[in-house]
């Protein structure tokens, strides 16, 4: 039996050749709306004749357009990262392949012209088959790339009848394995455009820049009579085919200069907007305009926790907003063409831009590769195919820099062959791949999840391989940021900035593909693999972004955003270096300013002069004449936007510093010298009451405790759980979750109480030994704290601190110390040192997989009071961890949605020397060896007081 067309290898039919995407004067009607809709199980089950102008659609659903018909109520939403859903039997798709169909009656504007038309559809997923006014117009695929029929010849004024028929699978799917929900149906913009003849059929700019005599190259390639006038420029009615030389302004990520201009003819005009850059490769680098560019970039799908991959506009521009204010300064578009707004945005703002084409056949991976449509010629076709349309719908954009043929496809002759025709088409940009692991057809040498070491050889050169030696180094993805993390990120840029090949990386990735749902109670959570019933599926490794499903930054972000600031504030021996990270710009676009604090107080500040430093240059100043304080003096440098920008308001902080000026003074001398009474089962001491049994602290102040005593154990991250054999399932193996605390002794020494305990898991014979030294004087109480390992130790240590629970009415957090969001060893860069305030609820991370969150580093102090302004406060000598929730760390362990963790009525704090590091072995290298917490014999000291409310 022949292939059904959507079973066909080939690409659809009937449509017009692909050219760039443009909106000119010519007259265009948006046809997206409410249309009818109809979900059958099949296409045999899919209503007879449902293209026909006559065919009656008033029983059926409405759905709106653009959308992706499992977010409206039919059928459900599927995410498999590798694994395909159905059998692997190319081009064969199930036979119960769910089958939308979608009607649309309209008519035209009064005054619409009598010319060709074409029926426009940005995307359409995975198959698409289109009538209009019952005549066949043809069949789409390529889920994320747009495709035009003509129409004009079908056209009436009124009561034309669009009807599409949209395959949820069909060949395509198998080209479309990206790691993502599966969303079928018509997904992004659907327009009637008028195509006035003698207009402006395509066009491709061209506006090169020679960066020795800072002259622009321009020129258009258009069909004859196209021409081009940038009124700036004094470009006037340049032929097509013409080039004119002439001073200009270049266009970079960081200084996104566009020339508006217009292609016409006398029938059409098209606003264009140009930047003049060149980008090419030389000496092993990756340049623009003359100059290596840095990425420091995120890998950005399309999602939006209610809509998917119909993305609302308004989400498209606050991710350029949030990327500019966190330092990305580059992304990939993983792993298909991105709607082309957002590209007209990264033009305007200034984004470098890897555009990638619609292409995935991880699953064939599950196979060995056997059967992988990359090197099979029956879909050759359908691979170039994909990348001419991505070429040319979006060859005029100033911020792609690099084409990338796709992600995951192993290799074969139709990339190979599809890197040929895209360096043939635009030679103005090199051509990425990752797949291509010899770099055979590719110009940059790329990887993802390379770990440091690697990158490092890499750098070095040491890769026995000359093509890959000879060429620029990126890490297409790197930086999993899956839950808590990633850890690591620093390193990452040191590398990046020690060896000229290594050109940054794209962390994976920009946003978590949570779906919005409500548990039974009407809570709203997000839903990630597995919440829809999908008998295969890959759980949360969706939820892997530097922002929570609603666009909120993560800690990750955070993080990022420090890391790769373009200016590096730093201490020197006398005096503050401003060092400018920046590729093209200098540093007088910012202003500086300093802030001296004593002990978090703010006590002055002021404006600071920096002499204008040159890209890759440092500067060094003076320290400004600060007070003399007694406390502890930070002084912290910030580096601010002076005017608001098109992406940021005045005033923000693009880059900061902090410099120790005096340290902290010498700890308050010991309290020690109340005496202990034992009295019963009780024991007193200073303002504690113990468990004489136990040693347990009972009460502080009259509030009710239960006492510190030793903690291992986190809620297991994403990261913790990744990588055979895990640090998780090592933890578990040693018991960690489920320690027990043997009291050997409760005796009093002197005025001190001591409890000696060892501390270890059931069933095997390691453990810790932990001492617990208790003194007081008439208002404090301190604890030290010593351990020493008994026997050998396994594995590393998720934390080593104390827990202790505090009534829940001590909902008030106030510290000294790192913040004001969460760190940990190996992604702390952000947090700086000052006084915060935060509710137990605001310092909880939210991840959508519930796991290990709201540290907080290098605490000084801790305060927890009730509304009343009573409660405790703990000092550290010199610094501890805390973190403070309403549920335990078994609690967040066993939640698996936010709506899971019910708050209970203590408040548990952990109180830590120590925890393990984050890494990012979700999907990569796990912690770093400095970042990783062993069993040793350790000790720590904490001094508890009350906080009186107000009388
Ligand atoms: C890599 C994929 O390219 C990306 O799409 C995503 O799935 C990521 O992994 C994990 O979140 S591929 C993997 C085999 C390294």
């Amino acid at each position: 039996m022949p292939p059904s067309y959507f079973e066909d290898p080939a690409p659809g039919r009937g449509s017009l050749a692909p050219r760039a995407a443009f909106a000119s004067d010519a007259r265009a009607v948006s046809l997206n709306g409410t249309w009818r809709f109809h979900l059958s199980p099949s296409l045999a089950a899919a209503p007879e004749g449902m293209h026909a102008e006559d065919f009656d659609d008033r029983a059926w659903d409405t759905l709106p357009v653009p959308a992706h018909w499992q977010l409206h109520g039919h059928g459900k939403p599927a995410y498999t990262n590798v694994h395909y859903p159905f059998p692997v039997q190319p081009p064969e798709v199930p036979s119960d392949n769910p089958t939308g169909d979608h009607r649309l009656t309209f008519d035209l504007p009064a005054d619409w012209p009598d010319e060709p038309a074409v029926l426009r559809f940005d995307g359409i997923d995975s198959c698409g088959r289109v009538w209009l006014n019952g005549s066949e117009l043809g069949v789409t695929k390529g889920s994320r790339l747009p495709s035009e029929f003509a129409a004009g010849h079908l056209l009436r004024p009124r009561g034309n009848v669009l009807a599409v028929r949209v395959h949820q699978w069909s060949a395509g799917s198998y080209l479309e394995d990206q790691d993502m929900w599966w969303l079928s149906g018509i997904f992004r913009d659907v327009t009637l455009l008028s195509r006035p003849s003698g207009g402006v059929a395509d066009y491709q700019l061209h506006a090169g820049y020679d960066h020795v005599t800072g002259e622009g190259a321009l020129s258009v390639t258009a069909a004859d009579g196209v021409l081009l006038s940038v009124p700036a420029l004094g470009v006037e009615d340049l032929p097509a085919g013409e080039t004119v030389r002439l001073p200009v302004e270049p266009w970079s990520a960081e200084s996104p200069r566009l020339y508006a201009g217009v292609v016409h003819t006398a029938a059409e005009r098209v606003p264009v907007r140009i930047g003049f850059r060149t980008v090419v490769i030389a000496d092993g680098q990756l340049k623009v305009n003359g100059a290596p560019v840095l990425f420091r970039g995120v890998n950005r799908h399309e999602h939006h926790p209610e809509s998917g991959r119909a993305l609302p506009r308004e989400s498209a521009l606050a991710d350029i907003e949030l990327m500019k204010r966190h330092n990305v300064n580059a992304v990939r578009t993983s792993h298909y063409p991105p709607d082309p707004y957002f590209l007209e945005l990264c033009d305007v703002h200034g984004l470098w831009v890897i555009d990638e084409s619609d292409l995935e056949t991880h699953g064939f991976g599950d196979l060995g590769w056997a059967g992988n449509p990359s090197d099979d010629p029956q879909w050759t076709d359908a691979y170039l195919d994909r990348m001419r349309r991505t070429v040319e719908r979006d060859k005029n954009h100033p911020s792609i820099v690099l084409w990338s043929l796709g992600n995951e496809a192993q290799t074969g002759r139709n990339l190979a062959a599809a890197a040929r025709w895209t360096r043939e088409r635009d030679p103005s940009r090199p051509v990425h791949y990752e797949g291509d692991f010899e770099c055979e057809y590719v110009d940059v040498y790329s990887r993802m999840y390379a770990d440091h070491e690697e990158v490092d050889r890499i750098g070095r050169q040491e890769d026995p391989n000359a093509r890959r030696r000879a060429m620029p180094f990126l890490l297409c993805e790197f930086g999993h940021a899956m839950g808590n993390g990633p850890g690591g990120l620093l390193e990452y840029r040191e590398l990046f900035e020690r060896y000229p090949r290594c050109q940054g990386g794209f962390v994976w990735e920009w946003i978590d593909h949570g779906l919005t749902r409500l548990d039974a109670e009407g809570r709203a959570y997000f839903a990630y693999g597995g919440d829809f019933g999908e008998q295969i599926h890959d759980g949360n490794f969706v939820i892997d972004g530097v922002l929570h499903p609603d666009r909120t930054p993560s800690p990750g972000l955070v993080e990022f955003a420090k890391v790769f600031e373009p200016v590096r504030i730093t201490a020197t021996a006398g005096g503050i270096r401003v060092a400018n990270h920046y590729d093209f710009l200098s540093l007088e676009h910012l202003s500086f300013s300093w802030a001296y604090e004593e002990d978090g107080v703010a006590v002055a500040s002021g404006d600071l002069a920096v002499p204008s430093v040159h890209p890759g240059q440092s500067a060094e100043v003076p320290l400004p004449p600060l007070p003399d304080v007694t406390g502890e003096g930070w002084l912290t440098v910030r580096a601010t936007l002076p005017e608001a920008t098109a992406w940021a308001p005045a005033g923000h902080v693009v880059a900061w510093g902090q410099l120790p000026v005096v340290p902290a003074p010498l700890p308050p001398t010991a309290a020690t010298g109340a005496a202990l009474r034992f009295e019963g089962a009780e024991l007193h001491l200073g303002a504690g009451t113990f468990d004489a049994a136990t040693g347990l602290l009972t009460t502080l102040g009259g509030h009710r405790v239960h006492g510190p005593r030793l903690d291992l154990w986190r809620a297991p991250t994403d990261n913790d759980r990744g990588s055979a054999p895990s640090e998780e399932s090592q933890w578990r193996a040693a018991g960690l979750h489920r320690l027990q605390h043997r009291v050997a002794a409760v005796k009093r020494r002197e005025a001190e109480l001591v409890v000696r305990t060892r501390v270890a898991p059931p069933g095997l014979g390691f453990g810790l030994l932990a001492d617990y030294h208790w003194t007081a004087d008439a208002g404090r109480l301190r604890l030290r704290v010593e351990v020493e390992p008994d026997g050998e130790w396994p594995c590393t240590l998720p934390r080593l601190g104390l827990r202790m629970a505090v009534p829940g009415s001590f909902g008030a957090v106030a510290w000294f110390g790192a913040g004001p969001g969460e760190a940990y060893a190996d992604s702390r860069q952000a947090a700086r040192v000052g006084r915060f305030a935060r509710s137990v609820e605001e310092l909880q991370t939210p991840y959508v997989y519930p796991q290990e969150n709201g540290n907080r580093t290098d605490t000084r102090w801790l305060r927890l009071t009730s509304a009343d302004g009573a409660g405790i406060r703990i000092d550290g000598e010199p610094l501890f961890d805390f973190s403070a929730r309403r549920w335990t760390s078994e609690e967040l362990d066993a939640a698996r949605h936010t709506v899971d963790l019910e708050p209970g009525e203590l408040l548990h704090l952990n109180l830590d020397l120590a925890q393990h590091g984050l890494g990012t072995a979700s999907c990569g290298p796990g912690v770093l060896p400095q970042y990783r917490l062993h069993a040793q014999k350790a000790g720590f000291t904490l001094t508890f007081t009350t906080v009186d409310g107000p009388a």
